[in-house]
């Protein structure tokens, strides 16, 4: 079952058709206990959304939550870092973090620093080398139960996490830093292995980059992460963890401003963003 925020409240999606959900605080919304069942029963009960467009309406999935984000739990990842971080010194911890029991966990963004499907994400501008991270992002409640899925895009600059890795907060926060979208897959079962993740990039409507990697070469599991994340922390709205990223484009290859970026994880459904670099 696919959740939205939209200009109308929640929305869900449930076969091609859109129902309005009851309750329409988004943050009391996915902290119900029972949300799962809750939004089975809603296409019973609950009339046709008519003249809505969902693409238009919908509205990055988040309320008061903040998100976090884990790091190099791929191989490449670590990999891609290590060779960034090459003149810095920095290359030992990113390895050493790979095969630590303690994950990296690091506070990626406030909700007004989220850009949702169709919203534009920003470039530094004191940055020449930046990259999309696409990544799997789990929606968890406040008692730390993992509720769903979206799809989150780190967006990092290379050339100032590369310069030290104790730069990361700025490489990596910032305005319009992150999106997330374009729905909540709710759902109480965890995500096939076999579940991919795939990235395209355009620049002026062609190709100039894509890459694809699924959720077995990810060395943690999501449980992992929220136990980590839940240890002596609280989240009283919950909060969604991005998981690391797979797909690193080729050293040569930074984002411009007007590149659009698409991120498919089906069954959430892909995440567009436009890229900018002044505007905040
Ligand atoms: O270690 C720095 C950040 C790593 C990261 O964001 C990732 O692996 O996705
Ligand atoms: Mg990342």
């Amino acid at each position: 079952m696919k959740l939205y925020k939209t200009t109308r409240g929640p929305v869900i999606e449930h076969s091609g058709v859109c129902y309005q959900v009851p309750e329409g605080d988004w943050d009391r919304l996915i902290n119900l206990n029972d949300l799962e069942n809750m939004l089975i029963g809603i296409p019973q009960r609950a009339s046709v959304l008519k003249e809505f467009d969902l693409k238009s309406e919908a509205l990055a999935p988040i309320g008061n939550q903040e998100v976090w984000a884990a790091g190099v739990t791929y191989y490449r990842s670590r990999t891609a870092r290590i060779e960034e971080s090459k003149t810095s010194g920095g290359g030992d911890f990113y390895d050493r973090v790979y095969s630590a029991s303690r994950p990296e966990l690091f506070f990626k963004a406030t909700p007004q620093r989220v850009a949702g499907s169709g919203q534009a994400l920003r470039i530094r501008r004191d940055s020449n080398w930046n990259v999309p991270e696409p990544e799997l992002a789990l929606a968890v409640n406040s008692q730390g139960k993992i509720i769903g899925y979206t799809i989150g895009n780190d967006m990092s600059s290379r050339d100032i996490e590369g310069e030290n890795p104790l730069y990361l907060p700025q490489a990596k926060i910032y305005a319009q830093c992150c999106g997330l979208g374009p729905a909540i897959y709710v759902s109480s079962k965890p995500l096939e292995n076999t579940t991919d993740i795939h990235l395209e990039i355009l620049r002026d409507g062609k190709q100039v980059f894509t890459g694809r990697t699924d959720l077995s070469n990810m060395k943690r599991s999501p449980a992992e992460l929220v136990e980590y994340l839940f240890r002596d922390n609280t989240f009283p709205y919950g909060c969604f963890l991005l998981t690391g990223t797979g797909i690193v484009p080729p050293d040569e290859f930074t984002l411009e401003p007007g590149d659009e970026i698409r991120i498919t994880i089906e069954p959430i459904g892909t995440l567009i963003n436009k890229v900018t670099r002044f505007e905040i």
